[in-house]
């Protein structure tokens, strides 16, 4: 068995952060296969058993058992002496943009992505919302990568590979990313140029998809 065991699934940007994260370390792991469609992470079992609060990614290591991407990855630095901060400040800086990206860079984006991309509701007032909420979040981070390599400066952190989770996955969202958003796709690639980076879809490779 892996020394650590990731469970998600190819279409979650949110596992992806930690997958990135293992791959880039060079880390023993391999994925379980969570069913999402099924509805499995609704049930009192799952939760029981794997995560009460119903969500992937749940990383496994030894006797713990993780939930929350940005948890894992702080905990993940901690264990590789990868990506993590450089002093006190720098920890304060990651977690303010860890933060800012669950709170609303993944969170509006991968709601859109998910309504307008894969479930293909068409143009409503929520996606137009969402749309809305995506292109504030996202200036803010332009923004930042016009003046910085990687958003806490020069150096990638954990704080990036959170942000990244989802841009690596095409589905439609009706935002044109390179034309509106070009410093973050220069961002992304600089991500996943990273020595041992592979896209979502081999990471989270697994029997049964
Ligand atoms: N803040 C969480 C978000 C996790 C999350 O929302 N995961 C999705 C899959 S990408 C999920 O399991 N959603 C189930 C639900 O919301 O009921 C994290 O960063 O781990």
């Amino acid at each position: 068995m892996a020394e650590y065991r990731l469970h998600c699934f190819r279409e979650s940007g949110n596992a992806f952060k930690v997958a990135m994260m293992l791959d880039l370390c060079g880390a023993d792991w391999e994925p379980v296969f969570v069913p999402f469609g099924t509805g499995l992470t609704r049930t009192p079992q799952w939760r029981a058993e794997v995560n009460p609060m119903g969500e992937a990614p749940v990383l496994e290591h030894g006797a713990e058992r993780l939930s929350q991407s940005g948890v894992i990855l702080d905990y993940l630095a901690g264990q590789t002496g990868r990506f993590g901060a450089r002093d006190a400040a720098h920890g304060r800086e990651i977690w303010r943009w860890i933060l800012f990206d669950n709170h609303k860079f993944t969170s509006y984006y991968s709601m859109l992505r998910f309504q307008y991309g894969i479930q293909k509701t068409g143009e409503t007032p929520v996606t137009e919302f969402l749309r809305g909420r995506v292109r504030a979040a996202w200036s803010v981070a332009e923004a930042r990568l016009r003046e910085c390599e990687f958003i806490t400066g020069s150096e990638p952190t954990i704080a990036d590979l959170s942000m990244a989770g989802y841009h690596y996955y095409d589905e439609a969202t009706g935002i044109d990313r390179a034309a509106e958003f070009p410093a973050i796709e220069r961002w992304a690639a600089r991500i996943a140029a990273l020595p041992g980076w592979r896209p979502p879809a081999v990471a989270m490779s697994q029997r049964g998809l």
